[in-house]
């Protein structure tokens, strides 16, 4: 038994499109999805904000209201929950340049009137939380935009967010780059400094992707440790990645078994989700998995969390406080290889 609750998204599971090649899988419907992530084992669905409204440019007022219904209706059915609404603002024409940074003033209230709506169709699934992947919030060309300038605009637009509701919770999605060169917000410490300069710190939080951590050149474990820190690690992305390339959203702990671990064991000691907080496992299948098989990288990356849930168990804290006695670390290392490798 996991003492975590898990989420998961619908983009999880897609049709193997990439940069290079076509779909090569069909696209399951989504109703279809969430029965099967209740199958598997998982407890909430994560959405982009048209994952739960498609065609939300298209809608007004009631008409948003009333899809958000029909999804939030397919969750109840299925017994699962909400976990967060993020904005998606880098598919869009008018997000080019970016949302809240980009150079024209038009498409930054675009950005907003999506980050709003966001807000609204979160309350409709009852969840208060908001998560800001800032995918496109930097540069391609580095003099295009003024760094300070687009901090500001961040913080700008969260705030906004915060007074248009005074409940909901904002949650800032790490990356450094990809599909930007540079972003303005690619670390955890970068997102807490912009949660204390908001108009209210307790509603401004993180979410720690792995791969993102990885992308950045910095240990997961330790990013999500940052946010921990100040109580502002309000959801976490569990995936992994191979150095640094693109964003590969590998299943949890095929790459780095030890790091995985490691944010396993710092997630089991630190309590987290005792707040109603989610293990989101952000994986993608590869692209020669078959239709049948689509769902696979999901159960897997389950079955590792537990299992390393299940090291965390066996861990043997009096050792390694004796290791750190003696200060001998190689002892404490080889100690950690063997609980992974033995059974
Ligand atoms: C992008 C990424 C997204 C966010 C949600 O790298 O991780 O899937 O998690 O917008
Ligand atoms: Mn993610």
């Amino acid at each position: 038994m996991s003492m975590f609750k898990f989420s998961v998204g619908p983009w999880n599971v897609h049709s193997g499109a990439d940069t290079f090649g076509p779909p090569v899988r069909d696209e399951i419907p989504f109703k279809d999805k969430v029965k099967k992530f209740r199958e598997i084992g998982f407890d909430a669905v994560q959405f982009h904000d048209d994952d739960a409204v498609p065609d939300i440019n298209e809608l007004r007022g009631t008409q948003i209201y009333k899809r958000a219904k029909e999804t939030s209706k397919i969750l109840e059915e299925n017994g699962m929950k909400a976990e967060f609404v993020a904005p998606r603002l880098w598919m869009d024409y008018r997000t080019i340049d970016g949302g809240y940074t980009s150079n024209s003033i038009s498409d930054r209230e675009f950005a907003l009137w999506r980050s709003f709506r966001s807000i609204d169709i979160a309350n409709e699934l009852k969840c208060d939380k908001i998560v800001l992947w800032l995918a496109r919030e930097g540069t391609l060309c580095y003099e295009s935009k003024d760094p300070i300038t687009g901090v500001k605009l961040i913080l700008e637009a969260i705030n906004k967010m915060l007074e248009y509701d005074k409940k909901i919770k904002i949650l800032i999605e790490t990356k450094p780059n990809e599909p930007v060169d540079v972003s303005f917000c690619p670390t955890i410490g970068h997102a807490m400094a912009i949660s204390a300069a908001s108009i209210d710190p307790n509603r401004v939080g993180g979410l720690l992707e792995t791969a993102h951590a990885i992308l950045a050149g910095l240990d997961p474990a330790n990013e999500i440790a940052f946010g921990l820190t100040f109580g502002k690690m309000w959801s976490v992305h569990l995936n992994d990645q191979n150095g640094l390339k693109f964003d590969q959203d590998k299943s949890f702990g095929v790459q780095n078994l030890r790091a995985a671990f490691n944010q396993i064991r710092l997630l089991v000691e630190n309590n987290f989700g005792s707040n109603g907080e989610y293990i989101g496992l952000d994986v993608k299948a590869m692209r020669t998995q078959k239709i049948e098989n689509s769902f696979q990288h999901l159960s897997n990356s389950l079955r590792i969390v537990k299992m390393l849930e299940e090291k965390v168990k066996k861990f043997d804290y009096n050792f390694q406080k004796e290791c750190i006695k003696e200060r001998d670390y190689e002892k404490l290392e080889m100690y950690i290889m063997e609980l992974l490798m033995k059974d």
